[in-house]
């Protein structure tokens, strides 16, 4: 398969897609699976999921809806040209000021902590930069508290470590682009 590492294969060979979490060796992947992992595997150190119930269940929803719509809807945004381009756009559109309400004026969607949601919605800050291109709009003006809590994920040690910056996406759209045959 073109592109992909023997080792992505052999770790992740039902879905063959990224993320995947290697720890003592043994992969654990899809996303949201590896975060409870971790919460699981780490038992003494701060769980990203809140222990309230009803809390958990939030955070489970929002970070399936992040999971579920953003990545899909942002590739629809590069990919796709008139009618279905305008469909995405206006998608992600609403995407962001959904989850500019869940946000509200908390920190973050932890609350004032960096949880299960932040943890599954910081990936894509590094991509906010292209989707605003693609879909000529601004997340600041659209979702301004999202915007917002992006700059505070980006201040933190753990989150600046691990993403790409927003030009190395664009960038890499590029790349996804051509090998796509997408103008
Ligand atoms: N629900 C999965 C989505 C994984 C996913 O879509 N990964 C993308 C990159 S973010 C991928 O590996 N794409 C390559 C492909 O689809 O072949 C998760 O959150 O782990």
């Amino acid at each position: 398969m073109a592109g992909k590492s023997d080792r992505l294969l052999r770790s992740n060979p039902v879905h063959k897609k990224v993320p995947v979490l290697l720890h003592d060796g043994r992969p654990v992947y899809e996303s949201l699976i590896i975060l409870n992992y971790l919460d699981d595997a780490f038992p003494d150190t701060p769980s990203l999921l809140p222990s309230d119930p009803y809390e958990r269940s939030q955070a489970r929803f929002w970070a399936d809806y992040v999971d579920k719509k953003v990545y899909d809807c942002g590739t629809r945004l590069w990919k796709l040209k008139g009618e279905p381009h305008a469909q995405a756009r206006a998608e992600m559109l609403e995407i962001l000021k959904n989850l500019d309400g869940a946000l509200g004026d908390k920190l973050f969607f932890g609350g004032d902590v960096f949880g299960f949601v932040d943890a599954a919605f910081a990936p894509f800050t590094s991509w906010f930069h292209s989707y605003e291109k693609y879909g000529e709009f601004s997340v600041a003006e659209v979702a301004p508290r999202v915007a917002a809590w992006a700059k505070r994920c980006g201040e933190r040690e753990s989150v600046a470590k691990s993403l790409y910056s927003p030009d190395k996406i664009y960038e890499f759209i590029g790349v996804l682009k051509k090998m796509h045959g997408v103008e």
